[in-house]
């Protein structure tokens, strides 16, 4: 089984590498980020409380992302392999996403890291927002806020796949074809 996270700040392009990468390896995508939007968009209790955070650029708490994603692969048992993309955001996620891979009998097979610097990533993210609708990338503070959250909470992440051997990083500045094949040569070695 291949897992991969796919593992980088805001705007960096896990969501368009993630796309790419499930229609050539058959995978399935669980994006933390996605599935929090659908439950905005069906109006969800879950849905309400996580929009209040996410407007304002915060991370919302590990217990409802770890339960979003025990459900999907609860869900996802046939599965050829998942791309982790947006998780785990957090060590208690990384943590918690080992538990329940390993009831599976399965294990993360690497983390593969997009590494962009912020004028860049801001750059991106306020370009998307003007079509996007996302109000997490309507303006230049929350997006701050956004990559502030990313250094203090997430960057440790990279830590816990380091200690383990699984961590793999590549530079995510190019065109989106370039960093295709860069991840999938690296895919291609686990
Ligand atoms: P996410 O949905 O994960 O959003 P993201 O970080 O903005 O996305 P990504 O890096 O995938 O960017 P993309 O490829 O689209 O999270 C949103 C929010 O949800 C978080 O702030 C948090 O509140 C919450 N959340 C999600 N998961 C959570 C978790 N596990 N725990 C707690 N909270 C959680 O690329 C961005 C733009 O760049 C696109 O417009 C794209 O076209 C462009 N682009 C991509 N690659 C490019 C390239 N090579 N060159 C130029 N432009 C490129």
């Amino acid at each position: 089984m291949l897992n991969l996270v796919l593992f980088g700040p805001p705007g960096a392009g896990k969501g368009t590498q993630s796309q790419k990468l499930i229609e050539k390896y058959g995978l399935i995508h669980l994006s933390t980020g996605d599935i929090l939007r659908n439950e905005i968009a069906q109006g969800t209790t879950l849905g309400l409380e996580a929009k209040k955070l996410m407007d304002d650029g915060k991370l919302v708490p590990d217990e409802v992302v770890i339960g979003m994603i025990s459900n999907k692969l609860d869900a996802n048992a046939d599965a050829k392999g998942f791309i982790f993309d947006g998780f785990p955001r957090t060590v208690a996620q990384a943590a918690a996403l080992d538990t329940l891979l390993e009831e599976k009998s399965t294990a993360i097979s690497g983390m593969i890291a997009l590494v962009v610097d912020d004028e860049e990533l801001e750059k991106r993210l306020l370009e998307r927002g003007k079509t996007s609708g996302r109000p997490d990338d309507a303006n230049p503070e929350i997006i701050r806020k956004r990559i502030n959250e990313y250094n203090s909470k997430t960057t440790p992440v990279a830590e816990f796949y380091k200690e383990q051997d699984k961590f793999t990083s590549i530079n995510g500045v190019g065109t989106i074809d370039g960093i295709f094949d860069a991840i999938s040569e690296v895919i291609e070695k686990y």
